[in-house]
């Protein structure tokens, strides 16, 4: 199957996104896919909600030294995605595999043009090589795994390197099982243990993710690959109506925190569900990152940016980006911008990718 970036239905203009095929999970009790340190590899773009959803879940996790990363090149062609040529540059060195973003190296500004084509390949900055089977293409790591396969070859994929096939493709399903605690004995003993979605929160958690994916993750999609101008501006007028939802619960939540513990207090309090962070967080967060930078002016969801229109999702935002570490150190503006304003041609055909906002993100 060809693999050029997603069209809108001819026949009614709207943007449908496909089922994942792999839903596997790993645990005690499973057959084949059994808990174990440096079984599992996540193949993932940095380019990617989805993908960044499952780097930010293991490094909270403390997987990071579990789980090996490799990243593909930002830029998308008409086969999918690619890695980096095995003959590249780039030493074959596992070890970078075990950072929080597989060796790629994430800054908090992006410096996306100076002569950046899509055929550069530096070295554990466009991506990474494939590190275990040297492929080129993500579509052959899917033809290893079932080579039938039919579906898009979409990031972000849990790989087992025993059984040498795909766990699960379908990320919402990925950080669920990053977060059950079957790797917990193998996790960093030096980060703190966190359950993502803790019992009493789960019901909570999960009704927010059902909306928040449909309307706003999604909604953005929808809004930019719409094939109509009425279709366009229905989804559009839908993220920015669900955005003000957001907006509307989490000002009423900061000033209950203020109220309870004090302006010095409540910034580490101040999460979308309870008052600690949960996955509810981790999936708003991957797209709010990329709103201004990419969003605004590439999906055309333009009615106003987060910083000018959103006052506590910024905050939100930027709390959550420089007070933890697993949310900076997988967020690669360059892979972002570069990523989407280079890969859609029917959004972007002369692919030139525009200077701001600057800064990607605001300070603290
Ligand atoms: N349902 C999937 C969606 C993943 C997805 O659509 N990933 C995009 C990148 S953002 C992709 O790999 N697209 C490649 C393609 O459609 O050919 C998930 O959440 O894991």
């Amino acid at each position: 199957m060809s693999s050029s970036a997603p069209l809108a239905d001819p026949r009614d203009g709207s943007f449908k996104r496909q089922a994942s095929s792999f839903r596997e999970v790993i645990s005690h009790s499973h057959p084949v896919f059994k808990p174990a340190a440096s079984r599992y590899w996540l193949y993932v773009s940095l380019a990617c909600p989805w993908a960044h959803r499952a780097l930010i879940t293991r490094a909270l996790k403390g997987l990071t030294s579990v789980i090996g990363v490799s990243v593909v090149h930002w830029h998308m062609d008409s086969k999918g995605w690619r890695f980096l040529p095995f003959e590249s540059q780039e030493t074959d060195n596992r070890n970078l595999c075990f950072g929080p973003s597989g060796g790629v190296k994430c800054l908090p500004h992006s410096k996306p043009t100076n002569g950046v084509t899509s055929e550069s390949y530096r070295a554990g900055i466009d991506g990474t090589i494939d590190h275990n089977y040297h492929l080129s293409r993500l579509s052959e790591l899917y033809y290893k795994a079932d080579s039938n396969y039919g579906g898009r070859f979409t990031v972000p994929v849990l790989w087992d390197l025993e059984t040498q096939t795909i766990v699960n493709n379908e990320s919402s399903e990925i950080i669920r099982i990053l977060n059950s605690g079957v790797f917990d004995e193998f996790a960093d003993t030096d980060t703190p243990s966190i359950n993502l979605v803790p019992q009493e929160l789960e019901k909570e958690i999960d009704e927010v993710n059902e909306w928040v994916y449909d309307n706003i993750n999604n909604g953005v999609y929808k809004t930019g690959f719409a094939g109509k101008q009425e279709v366009y501006e229905r989804e559009a007028a839908n993220v920015f109506a669900h955005l003000q939802k957001v907006e509307n619960i989490l000002e009423k939540k900061y000033a209950k925190l203020i109220e309870n513990y004090g302006e010095k207090a409540a910034p580490s309090k101040f999460f979308i569900v309870g008052e600690q962070l949960t996955e509810a967080d981790v999936r708003l967060y991957t797209t709010i990152v990329r709103f201004d930078p990419v969003y605004v002016q590439h999906f055309k969801c333009n009615i106003s940016t987060i910083r000018d229109g959103f006052k506590m999702l910024d905050l939100w935002l930027r709390n959550i980006y420089w007070n933890f570490e697993p949310f900076s150190s997988t967020t690669n503006f360059d892979h972002i911008k570069l990523h989407y304003t280079r890969s859609h041609a029917q959004i972007n055909p002369l692919g030139i990718t525009p200077l701001g906002p600057k800064p990607d993100i605001g300070p603290l």
